[in-house]
């Protein structure tokens, strides 16, 4: 493989390309027409305009992106994550156009997409599943008694959704049947398919998931665990790796079931495996993202591997050069989302240039970032900045230097989430690790961060004054 396109944009490009070029893999670049001065697009060795700012008419075009690769003598489409990465029709163009596509089969792809293809799909492979339903429900009677059968509180699903669209949570028979026809017809005009499940709620679950890496040639290993449970409204901010609730024997456990939901739909390359834990260390198996993820640096930091390396190693069809037994945990690292968003105005996207932007450095700071100083943050993508992920011997190193990068990082023209991942990285109940996927509802308000940071401005203020007294004092200043 000697040339490779990124079909992406931003830090996820960036990062996707530095690996290439480490490789010795010459790259090409996509871009849109606000994207024309990107990072991403300067880096590589090659870029081309695919169209308009507005996804589907630039990054979501994956016939133009096929033939713009394949005039350009591409040997290999990375996806990264989101836009095409997860389209399995794509997948499969790109493989018959005879370029190599770096992600996993259209199989998987397609397996997974579903839910309750997925759980089809895992039933003969002993995986822990949360009690309910594995196929889709239309008639109420039936949800009744099976709503019945599991207790109360109950969860609507639909198969196509994902990321939390069409959940609804049901506490009690009264409002089953309603809520059930409103997910219904929800789920079918959100998705096109309006297929329903239930499933028992967990209550107070923490989100573990598991990274799996399987070559062409059937071997299959995972890279331990990262704890996501840091998310609001189902978007992560804040991970790290590893959890601090598993211990040895769970983790073991968490990654067999792992790698055996990436044998049950013959998984080729970097993937993850979402599980809920409850509060008594059960776990069930939810869904796999058949991508690598946003939040895949706190594992290459563990480990030591460097995912998109493995990703094109297995594309190129390499046999995996590590055994399960050659994988160690070594060390704690946490990651927060800097995202263009006001955490003071309910994690607005907040638009405008960065007039300043200078990223944090030093020992275990790592920044995946896809922004330079004077750039406009485009209204048309995700408003992700940067993840700034931090490492240490410990997880209370890694917190420490975590939020000195924090202190560091300096960004003005718009607001970032870079308060907020300060404050969870303060909090008690993120410092013991006793918290699940509820922490921002229970514990963040906008009005506790402002009374944070004014609280922190007034002692800034009175150890100023103190200096300056003790300075005069002490260099017997004249007292003016
Ligand atoms: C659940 C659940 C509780 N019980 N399923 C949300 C996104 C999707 N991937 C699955 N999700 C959930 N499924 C049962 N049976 C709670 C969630 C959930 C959640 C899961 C992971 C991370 C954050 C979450 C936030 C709210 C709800």
């Amino acid at each position: 493989m000697k040339k490779i396109l990124v079909a992406n944009r931003g830090e996820i490009a960036l990062r996707v390309m530095k690996t290439a070029r480490k490789m010795g893999i010459k790259t090409v670049a996509v871009f849109s027409t606000v994207d024309r001065n990107a990072p991403h697009v300067k880096y590589a060795d090659e870029a081309v305009c695919v169209g308009e700012a507005p996804s589907n008419k630039s990054y979501l075009l994956g016939d133009k992106i096929i033939e713009l690769a394949k005039s350009l003598n591409v040997d290999g489409i990375h996806p990264g994550y989101g836009f095409l990465s997860e389209n399995a029709e794509f997948a499969e163009k790109v493989e018959q156009n005879n370029i190599t596509w770096i992600g996993p089969g259209s199989k998987a792809i397609r397996i997974m997409g579903s839910k309750l293809a997925a759980k089809d799909a895992v039933k003969d492979y002993d995986i822990p599943m949360v009690p309910g339903i594995d196929e889709a429900i239309t008639d109420p009677e039936r949800a009744k008694r099976i709503a019945a059968e599991i207790g109360f509180p109950i969860l609507i699903k639909a198969s196509a959704g994902g990321g939390g669209k069409g959940m609804r949570i049901v506490e009690q028979e009264k409002d089953l049947e309603d809520q059930m026809k409103r997910a219904i017809s929800e789920a079918e005009s959100a998705f096109g398919d309006g297929s329903v499940f239930i499933e028992k709620y967990i209550g107070s679950p923490r989100h573990i998931e598991i990274q799996v890496l399987s070559d062409t040639w059937g071997n299959y290993l995972h890279l331990f665990e990262r704890e996501c449970s840091i998310q609001r409204r189902h978007q992560k901010v804040v991970e790290e790796a590893p959890s601090v609730v598993l211990n040895e024997e769970l983790r073991q456990k968490m990654g067999e079931a792992a790698v055996k939901v990436a044998k049950a739909c013959d998984y080729v390359g970097a993937g993850t495996v979402e599980f809920l834990l409850d509060e008594n260390k059960n776990f069930y198996f939810l869904e796999m993202n058949t991508r690598l993820q946003v939040e895949h640096p706190v594992t290459e930091l563990i480990t030591g591997i460097d995912l998109v390396e493995q990703q094109i190693r297995v594309a190129r069809g390499e046999v995996l050069k590590f055994s399960q037994q050659d994988l160690k945990i070594s060390g704690h690292a946490v990651e927060l989302r800097v995202y263009a968003e006001d955490p003071l105005e309910d994690f607005m996207p907040s638009v405008g240039t960065l007039e300043k932007y200078r990223g944090p450095s030093g020992e275990g700071v790592r920044l995946d970032d896809g922004f330079e100083e004077g750039m406009e943050v485009p209204i048309y993508y995700d408003p992700m900045l940067a993840k700034l992920i931090t490492y240490g011997k410990s997880r209370e190193e890694a917190i420490q230097r975590m939020l000195q990068a924090i202190k560091d990082y300096e960004v003005k023209g718009v607001s970032t989430t870079l308060p907020f991942g300060k404050f969870v990285f303060e909090h008690e109940a993120f410092r013991s690790g006793n918290f699940d996927t509820h922490f921002v509802k229970k514990y963040y308000s906008a009005e506790k961060l402002q009374s944070q940071t004014e609280e922190e401005a007034r002692l800034a203020a009175i150890i100023a004054i103190r200096q300056y007294l003790e300075d005069r004092e002490q260099l017997r200043l004249p007292n003016n």
